[in-house]
């Protein structure tokens, strides 16, 4: 048994989480098509008779805006520390960048391995790949470069046979079932927290964060009760909607989410409320839950 803590950096909307819901077959992660979608280090496990893969998914690397967005590029940075080798993604779909360059300036200070994953080669001919991989092998001395589509499922096993390669430890630490080590409060609200993604545009979604009040079981269902927390009324009237119809959407997507996940009837309420600029606020981000890695 071989096992070992793999990190997985890049900039925003790059396909980390996707990749890492490939990578443990189940979702764990939430994903959208806005930067800036995952707020927490998160432990995607992967587990076979030969080896045990503990992923973590970052935050994509940004230039910071609010004190939250600080937070975010340290959790990536923090991740790597533990890693036996760090996962780069870049999305082979678009063109080099100063985004590209500015996680790469900041990877020369790592000496870990680092195994550059180009995702989203669906999108690419074969011709256009094999370009791409011209191009960027020489910005930094990477272990490997793994060309994969998370969504076709294009190359990801070949990504695995790559990662063991650098897996230092040999003992198991979790159970051969488990695929993540978030707490199913986490999960839930997450859950939410994709919809909103999904449904509002914009700034929106960046200026909610959910939090679990309460949670109750019966015979038949679980009722979950989550604060979709806004910084400024405005955004409360946006998520709300027009009669209630926006905050019931939201509802109801995340309902059958939480249907398949917990195989069990829910029944979810959603509460709205504002804390005014939470996300520059110490004392916000404390309480929420920001500053716990
Ligand atoms: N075509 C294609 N799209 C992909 C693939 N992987 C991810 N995407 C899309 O890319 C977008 C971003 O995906 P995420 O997995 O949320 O990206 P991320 O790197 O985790 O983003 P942050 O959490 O914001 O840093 C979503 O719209 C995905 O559907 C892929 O293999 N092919
Ligand atoms: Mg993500």
């Amino acid at each position: 048994m071989r096992s070992g803590f793999i990190s997985i950096i890049g900039r925003p909307n790059v396909g980390k989480s996707t990749l890492i819901n490939r990578l443990v077959g189940e979702k764990i992660a939430i994903v959208s098509d806005k930067p800036s979608t995952t707020r927490n280090l998160i432990q995607g496990i992967y587990t076979d008779d030969e080896k045990q893969i503990v992923f973590i998914d970052t935050p994509g690397i940004h230039k910071p805006v609010h004190r939250l967005g600080n937070k975010l590029n340290n959790q990536a940075y923090y991740s790597s520390d533990d890693a036996d080798a760090l996962v780069l993604v870049m999305d082979a779909s678009t063109e080099l960048g100063k985004g590209d360059k500015f996680v790469i300036d900041r990877l020369s200070s790592v000496e870990k391995p680092v195994i550059l994953v180009l995702s989203k080669i669906d999108k690419l001919t074969n011709e256009e790949i094999l370009k791409k991989i011209d191009e960027v092998k020489d910005i930094y001395p990477f272990a490997d470069i793994v060309p994969v589509s998370s969504i076709k499922n294009d190359n990801i096993d070949r990504l695995l046979d790559v990662i063991s390669k650098y897996l230092t430890d040999n003992v198991m630490y979790f159970p051969d079932r488990e695929v993540t080590s978030s707490s199913i409060e986490f999960r839930l609200c997450e859950i939410v927290r994709e919809k909103i993604l999904e449904l509002t545009d914009e700034e929106i979604p960046h200026s909610c964060t959910c939090v679990l009040s309460d949670m109750t079981e019966d015979d038949k269902t679980i009722n979950v009760y989550i604060d979709i927390v806004v910084d400024r009324d405005a955004v409360k009237k946006i998520i709300i909607g027009k009669k209630g119809l926006m905050l019931k959407e939201i509802g109801m997507k995340a309902r059958v989410e939480m249907e398949n996940l917990l195989k069990k009837q829910v029944y979810l309420e959603l509460y709205v409320k504002t804390l005014r600029k939470w996300r520059d606020k110490e004392k916000y981000l404390n309480e929420l839950g920001f500053n716990e890695f």
